[in-house]
């Protein structure tokens, strides 16, 4: 239900504003936070669910749950930070959910927020030079500036198998979970995917359910998380450092708080690469994927010893051979690292009980899904209860190329982006003049914490709406060069690496279809933000303006 207590216009149809604003996740709200409270803009935010939170509103999965350590997963604002305290380390989305409720108190956002308000349409009017925004019920707003904030998962991934709408039992996408729950107890349920999500919802479901199979195309690399209780006491403690580590969140790679190793793999000895890996990996947490040798993502060789690590230690948790080669074979399916791990808690022990199961779609694929359950190429029909679809998100562009956005010669940007993707510093689009995005394509994206993400592009929008606005700038519109440049550089960064030589979702390969290529810029966050800033001091270089 809409929330009730807002602006009269928020809802209103020919809502006038000079900024809007689509999504009410961790960036929508940020820069409705800094635009209108601190600088004095009119603001508002369409989003399509029923609360605050973006993806943590819609993904309440059982296990769901966020895999940066407190404090790094939050806004850095100290109105925010000061008198919130987590509970975990590795926070659920409920508590998630809390914080921003936490947050809406301190920054009274929702009276500005049309909920439940999905934008199917918008194009630019080069006479009155505003957007003119449709919603799906159809209101229009028009406003100076668009801003997408809507998250790299806003497009679901439903793969096409035969006969997924006849299945007669119980069927979800994590991220379209019933919010009221399901009743796992005693059910025979199939998990299929093994991203970050397939993980956590297997892992929770064996707690409950009599049988959890888990349907795995490739196996995730997944790291222990190493979950800790937090008191008050050690948080309000550790509060005086936070404004340093915030700092120091943005000089790190991946805005994670903590950052690679000086050392290449093979400065060590066996010893001390042995005893290295050791540390990272008591740690928990990404340490051995974003703390480690600074070689791991770029040489081969090098990242086989990293393998050759996890596989041995993950190996030695599951007893049974044939699932042990499934879950952890001795072959590296891909290079570690540059598919997304997931930080697990007992997932290999889960699996490795007798109740349950998991198949390797590679050598028996799904044929169909039918009444009872899911039938494998071999024929065999599984039968279950309940399908947990875990299958992911057709990311970083499905969700602005789903919104209907034209630019000025009247072409979509889904055409736009048929054959490949194009932007100006992840932020801006050739011929869409005066609309913004953020924590989606070529932006730092899926190498970043998002919050980190959505501080540094959030920083850079606020400040160049604060120019335009200065100067006198009604119109600012990326060149095609720019873009083209653009293009080349997140190509280039990422050819330096091993990312390409995975199918994953950072190149687009886990959608049937979709342009392989480098979905989000790999040169780090502080690279990424001087190159931002110094667009910005060298008066908007690379953009046209009237
Ligand atoms: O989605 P995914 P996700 N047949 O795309 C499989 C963040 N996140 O929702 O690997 C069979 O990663 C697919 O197989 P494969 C995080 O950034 C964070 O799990 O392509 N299988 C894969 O196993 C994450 O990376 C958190 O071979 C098919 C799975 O479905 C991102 O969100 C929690 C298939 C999809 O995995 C996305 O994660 C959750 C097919 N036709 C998510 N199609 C935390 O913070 C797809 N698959 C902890």
């Amino acid at each position: 239900k809409p929330y009730a207590g807002g602006d009269t216009d928020t809802y209103a149809d020919n809502l006038e504003t000079d900024v809007l604003i689509v999504g009410a996740g961790f960036g929508g709200v940020y820069l409705m936070h800094r635009l209108r409270d601190e600088l004095g803009f009119k603001c508002k935010i369409y989003e399509a669910g029923a609360e605050l939170g973006g993806i943590w509103h819609w993904n309440c999965y059982p296990g769901a749950r966020v895999d940066t350590q407190v404090p790094i997963y939050e806004y850095s604002l100290p109105e925010i930070w000061k008198d919130w305290t987590w509970t975990e380390k590795y926070p659920g989305y409920d508590e998630l959910r809390k914080y921003f409720a936490h947050v809406e108190r301190k920054l009274n956002v929702k009276k500005d927020v049309a909920f439940d308000s999905r934008v199917v349409g918008a194009e630019f009017n080069l006479e009155t030079h505003r957007w003119d925004v449709k919603t799906e019920d159809g209101r229009t707003a028009h406003a100076k500036y668009l801003i997408n904030a809507i998250g790299f998962a806003a497009k679901r991934h439903f793969p096409d198998w035969k006969g997924l709408e006849t299945f007669k039992g119980e069927m979800h996408h994590s991220s379209f979970w019933p919010e009221s729950g399901v009743d796992m107890k005693d059910k025979r349920v199939a998990v299929i995917g093994t991203g970050s999500t397939g993980i956590q919802l297997a892992q929770e479901a064996s707690k409950e359910a009599s049988h959890v199979t888990v349907f795995q195309r490739t196996p995730n690399l997944c790291l222990p998380m190493r979950q800790k209780k937090l008191t008050k006491e050690e948080q309000d403690e550790k509060k005086p450092e936070y404004p340093e580590i915030y700092k120091h969140r943005m000089t790190t790679f991946a805005g994670f708080g903590y950052d690679f190793s000086e050392k290449n793999t093979f400065d060590d000895s066996p010893e001390e690469r042995e005893k290295f890996y050791q540390d990272m990996w008591d740690e928990g947490g990404f340490k051995f994927w974003l703390a480690t040798y600074k070689d791991m993502l770029f040489d081969k060789k090098a990242n086989e010893q990293a393998y050759n690590f996890w596989v041995k230690k993950t190996r030695a948790r599951i007893t049974d051979p044939r699932k042990r080669d499934i879950l952890a074979p001795l072959e590296s399916p891909h290079a570690w690292g540059v598919k997304r791990p997931s930080l697990e808690q007992n997932y290999y022990e889960a699996m490795d009980r007798p109740e349950n199961d998991v198949v390797d779609l590679k050598k028996n694929p799904i044929r169909e899904v039918n009444e009872k359950g899911i039938v494998t190429e071999d024929g065999e029909l599984h039968e279950f209860d309940l399908i947990a679809l875990a299958t992911g998100f057709d990311s970083v562009t499905g969700g602005m190329k789903n919104m209907g956005l034209k630019d000025v010669n009247g072409i979509l940007l889904k055409d736009k982006w048929a054959q490949g993707t194009y932007s100006y510093l992840g932020m801006t689009c050739n011929d869409f003049p005066n609309m913004f995005f953020l924590y989606g394509a070529q932006g730092p994206t899926a190498f970043s914490n998002g919050p980190s993400c959505v501080e540094v592009q959030g920083d850079w929008i606020v400040d160049t709406l604060a120019k335009l606005r200065k100067e006198n700038i009604t119109y600012l519109n990326a060149t095609k060069d720019a873009e083209e440049e653009w293009r080349q550089k997140v190509t280039e960064l990422s050819d330096k690496s091993l990312f390409p030589t995975a199918n994953s979702w950072y190149m687009g390969a886990n959608i049937p279809g979709k342009p392989r290529e480098q979905l989000s810029y790999a040169g780090g966050i502080p690279l990424y933000e001087k190159e931002c800033r110094e667009v910005l001091n060298n008066g908007f270089a690379g953009f046209t303006t009237q």
